[in-house]
């Protein structure tokens, strides 16, 4: 987070990570297929020629609130493959809530649970603690063969502590819900910690549902964040200190 109490801007780091492939990239490309265009600024992408994120991926998002802030969003992707280990420190380096992008398919269950380890080491060497960090989790993918179940995500959503979303990122299904609740998660953690809503005069319980509108989201953006299958990220938000951070739930 960075503060500018003069200009009243706050810019806030939001990062998607996962395993190579489970769809971050698609989902910032979604992202920006679905919002307006004066919220969003240029996606930048920087892939090798099979696809693969070489660095990160940066979109940048910006909201004037009803009060005296501005607010703006950096959201970035992590490149999941091994070698990209360093990058993924760096990326995560000062970040304010993350998306865990797992992929649904059985067979990478194993590369989810090495990069959910991935995350928490990462976060740790960049002195972040992953029980306080914001945290939703995504579970894109859901329109191959072989996933996971739906019953297996309740049963996992039931027992973690963090908000699970479903995804067809290539769609855009679930894109914005899992964006909106790490942003409502992000959003009430800073605001407990540092009480923006008062210092700004920005009502935290519209705040979210106005940034949603700027983004050209038709409809009910509270119907969206509680598309979340287990704890509500709205609720989750005020309870992260007491996650208990290493099952892992991806
Ligand atoms: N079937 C399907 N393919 C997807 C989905 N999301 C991403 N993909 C594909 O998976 C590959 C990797 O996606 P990408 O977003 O580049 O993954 P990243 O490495 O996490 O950034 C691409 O070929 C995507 O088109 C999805 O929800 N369903
Ligand atoms: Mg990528």
């Amino acid at each position: 987070m960075q503060l500018d109490f003069v200009a009243r801007e706050l810019t806030i780091k939001l990062v998607y990570y996962g395993p190579a492939l489970s769809g971050k990239t698609s989902n910032l490309q979604a992202l920006h297929r679905v919002t307006s265009d004066s919220s969003r600024g240029r996606l930048m992408t920087l892939e090798t020629r099979d696809d693969r994120t070489l660095f990160f991926d940066l979109l940048p998002l910006a909201f004037k609130t009803e009060g005296d802030l501005s607010l703006r969003v950096k959201l970035f992707t992590v490149p999941g493959q091994v070698i990209h280990a360093s990058t993924r420190k760096l990326v995560l380096q000062g970040a304010d809530g993350v998306a865990f992008i797992a992929d649904s398919q059985l067979a990478e269950a194993e590369n989810n649970r090495v990069a959910f380890l991935d995350l928490r080491q990462n976060l740790k060497d960049n002195g972040l603690d992953l029980r306080k960090m914001p945290l939703v989790i995504q579970f894109n993918k859901r329109d191959l063969p072989a996933v996971r179940s739906d019953e297996e995500l309740a049963d996992l959503a039931k027992h973690g502590r963090e908000p699970v979303y479903k995804a067809v990122a290539t769609r855009g299904e679930g894109v914005l819900e899992t964006f909106l609740g790490l942003l409502a998660m992000t959003w009430s953690r800073l605001d407990a910690e540092h009480d923006f809503s008062n210092k700004f005069r920005v009502r935290s319980d519209t705040f979210v549902a106005a940034l949603a509108k700027q983004l050209g989201v038709v409809g009910d953006p509270q119907k969206l964040i509680e598309a979340a299958v287990g704890v509500d990220p709205r609720a989750a938000a005020s309870s992260t200190r007491g996650r208990d951070g290493g099952k892992g739930g991806a």
